[in-house]
């Protein structure tokens, strides 16, 4: 079983509203609890942890009257504040693999989860490396005319990545998967507006291809 760690820590600058990211409202509830939710369905996470920072007092507020457990992290950028979270999962939990995801991405439905970690499953067996990060070809953002925020040789991280509970530097392989709910990560206005017009009426949880 694995562990969902969910980065919810940002200062999120580009959103341009009077709300923390995570709590921004979308399909009416705020978008990390689209992301606990789908994590909570999936079949092989055992426990959620959120990174919550100075920059995110009120969702760590929120969440923890919900009673989710939270890790404050100092909120120095999302590379220094995982290798933070890293070593203290690898005091907490060694040798466990963990799933993280980022609080913006509201549209990674469970069985999406589950097929990921199937195919990390299958990747290890065969090449033995401990990490994967999932990537969207870059065709997939010009085709829903989605913003990518970097591109390396044709894709782009998704925010997901799988990781094993120690702080060093891992071997990864790269997972591609052409599908929006990976590339619709919400960093602006216009990015929810693109949400509501593919998965305004359902939860979050449609397939689009
Ligand atoms: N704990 C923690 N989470 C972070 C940090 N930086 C980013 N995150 C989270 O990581 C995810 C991806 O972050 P970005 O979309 O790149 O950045 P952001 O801060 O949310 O937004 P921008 O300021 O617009 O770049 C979001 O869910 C953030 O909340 C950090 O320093 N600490
Ligand atoms: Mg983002």
């Amino acid at each position: 079983m694995v562990i969902a760690l969910i980065m919810a820590g940002g200062k999120g600058t580009r959103i341009k509203l009077n709300c923390e990211k995570p709590l921004v409202k979308i399909n009416k509830k705020p978008m990390i609890d689209h992301v606990i939710n789908n994590l909570e369905h999936s079949e092989n996470i055992k426990s959620i942890h959120i990174a919550t920072s100075p920059h995110t007092p009120l969702t760590r507020d929120y969440l923890f009257n919900k009673g989710y457990n939270i890790i404050e992290t100092p909120g120095n950028g999302y590379i220094e504040d995982l290798t933070f979270l890293l070593s203290y999962f690898e005091k907490k939990f060694p040798e466990h693999t963990l799933l993280t995801i980022s609080s913006d991405l509201p549209c990674v439905y469970s069985d999406l989860i589950d097929y990921i970690l199937k195919e990390y499953e299958n990747e290890y067996k065969k090449s033995s490396k401990p990490a994967m990060c999932v990537s969207v070809p870059v065709e997939v953002f010009k085709k829903y005319d989605l913003k990518p925020s970097i591109v390396l040789d044709g894709r782009v991280p998704s925010g997901v990545n799988i990781l094993r509970s120690i702080n060093k530097i891992q071997d990864e392989e790269v997972l591609e998967v052409p599908k929006i709910e990976l590339a619709l990560n919400i960093n602006t206005c216009q990015d929810i507006k693109v949400f509501e017009k593919f998965f305004g009426d359902n939860d979050g949880r449609k397939e689009t291809d």
